[in-house]
């Protein structure tokens, strides 16, 4: 009995082993199949996300339709909705059908990149060339196809290594220097930054004329720039006379995302009279604002020209002194732009509410021929466009920022000052009086 019952555990235990192995055999099979089956899977949904992202993008559009919240006529009954012609909202051009109103950001010049082909040159130009642009960079900039171009929903750069003009890399710069400037407003880009070491995309502005001299004098604002030598740290930069890389006192802003340069974001600044801040996803990580009690040493421009038009710049560049080394094993990497979109605010229409004065006047480095006059911003329910200064009751400055060197004075001499803010439609506030003595010499 036993030794039966033995024989059949062996022989239960034998089928059920071949069973087991055959059975094995199938699953391994199966695994096989089903891994390779989950590529596809994985290529399909990462095709699906991509166009899933781009899709969600597309809804966005659909909050277009919050401008014909018809906001306007909540002022009367009797009032028309017609907008003023001349306003920003009026004059949205087509090209910008997909961006939103939000927040009273209106969109002013949009760059989706939904054609294919070379860019659209009525919006930017190529800069063709090399030699460093000051800053030890290896790539040529080249206007191919092979280093720029747009296929139907957004532009790809490509940094590509490869002899060419007397350099290793190949890559493209493209800007709208000459074809359109901006003062004031939202910048806001959405892209897919590479992470291949050496890398070094970026998004900035340059000034339309440099009137306060050449760089960095005029300054230059940096909207986004991220090096595959220090992944997934978004940058943030502003570069003027007094504060500039070469002096190692550049006023920015750093943002570790983990992931960053695996995805699409949107990174935008909004720039004002005296404030440049930085976003990434909407969310501010940085701002800058010009403090006049900071920069009495300096002329105001020297710390903050972002007072004149600036241009639109997108590139690639490769190594550098902020790019670093580039990987031996480099053959190509892409910097992804899927839209750049500009918005400003409409300060000029319907505003009928005059500002409040600036307050806290204050004569500072008093000499016999010049003294530095700082104030408090004043606030206004839109926006602040000067402050007109008289002098003994004759106007002698408009300014932005809330400060004016005066100089060419006489020693020993008392002023009389008035300041009054002044908004977008014109409205004025009270003149607020001071009065200071230079210096005898
Ligand atoms: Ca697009
Ligand atoms: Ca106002």
């Amino acid at each position: 009995m036993k030794k039966i019952t033995i024989f059949f555990v062996l022989l239960f235990t034998l089928i059920g082993f071949i069973g087991c192995q055959s059975s094995t055999t199938i699953s391994t099979t199966t695994a096989l199949t089903t891994s390779s089956s989950t590529t596809i899977d994985s290529t399909t949904i990462s095709t699906w996300e991509s166009t899933t992202s781009i899709t969600s993008t597309t809804t966005i559009p659909t909050t277009t339709t919050i401008p014909t919240t018809t906001t306007v006529p909540t002022t009367s009954t009797t009032m028309t909705t017609t907008l003023d012609p001349n306003s920003l909202l009026a004059n949205i051009p087509s090209d910008c059908n997909l961006a939103p109103i939000e927040q009273g950001w209106i969109p002013v010049w949009c760059e989706e990149f939904n054609y294919t082909g070379p860019v659209d040159p009525t919006k930017w130009k190529h800069q063709v060339g090399g030699g460093g642009f000051g800053n030890q960079e290896l790539q040529y900039y080249t206007s191919r196809p092979e280093n720029a171009i747009v296929d139907g929903e957004k532009l790809i750069i490509t940094a590509i290594k490869e002899s060419y003009g007397g350099h290793a890399y190949t890559s493209s710069k493209i800007w709208t220097q000459g074809l359109h400037n901006f003062k004031y407003g939202k910048f806001e880009i959405r892209a897919k930054v590479p992470a291949g070491l050496g890398t070094w995309p970026a998004f900035w502005m340059m000034p339309k004329s440099s009137v306060y001299g050449g760089w960095p004098n005029s300054g230059e604002i940096d909207i986004l720039e991220h090096v595959g030598n220090n992944l997934d740290s978004l940058l943030g930069t502003i570069h003027t006379g007094k504060y500039n890389h070469m002096t190692g006192n550049q006023k920015g802003h750093s943002r570790y995302v983990k992931g960053l340069s695996e995805e699409f974001h949107v990174y935008s600044i909004t720039w004002n009279e005296h404030t440049i801040s930085w976003q990434i996803n909407g969310l501010n990580y940085g701002i800058t604002t010009f403090i006049p009690g900071e920069n009495l040493d300096v002329e105001t421009y020297m710390a903050w020209p972002f007072d004149q038009e600036f241009y639109l710049i997108l590139n690639l560049a490769m190594g550098g002194g902020l790019g670093g080394s580039v990987d031996p094993n480099f053959i190509f990497d892409r910097f992804e732009i899927d839209y750049v979109r500009v918005y400003q605010k409409d300060h000029v229409t319907g505003d009928t509410i005059k500002p409040f004065s600036p307050t806290d006047i204050e004569a500072l480095r008093i000499t016999p021929t010049s003294a530095y006059l700082i104030w408090t911003r004043a606030f206004d329910n839109r926006q602040i466009k000067y402050y007109n200064i008289y002098v003994n009751g004759v106007l002698n400055k408009k300014v932005s920022l809330n400060t004016w060197k005066m100089s060419s004075l006489l020693p020993n001499t008392t002023y009389m000052i008035e300041i009054e803010s002044e908004d977008y439609a014109g409205n004025r506030s009270a003149k607020v009086p001071f009065s200071f003595t230079t210096t005898s010499e």
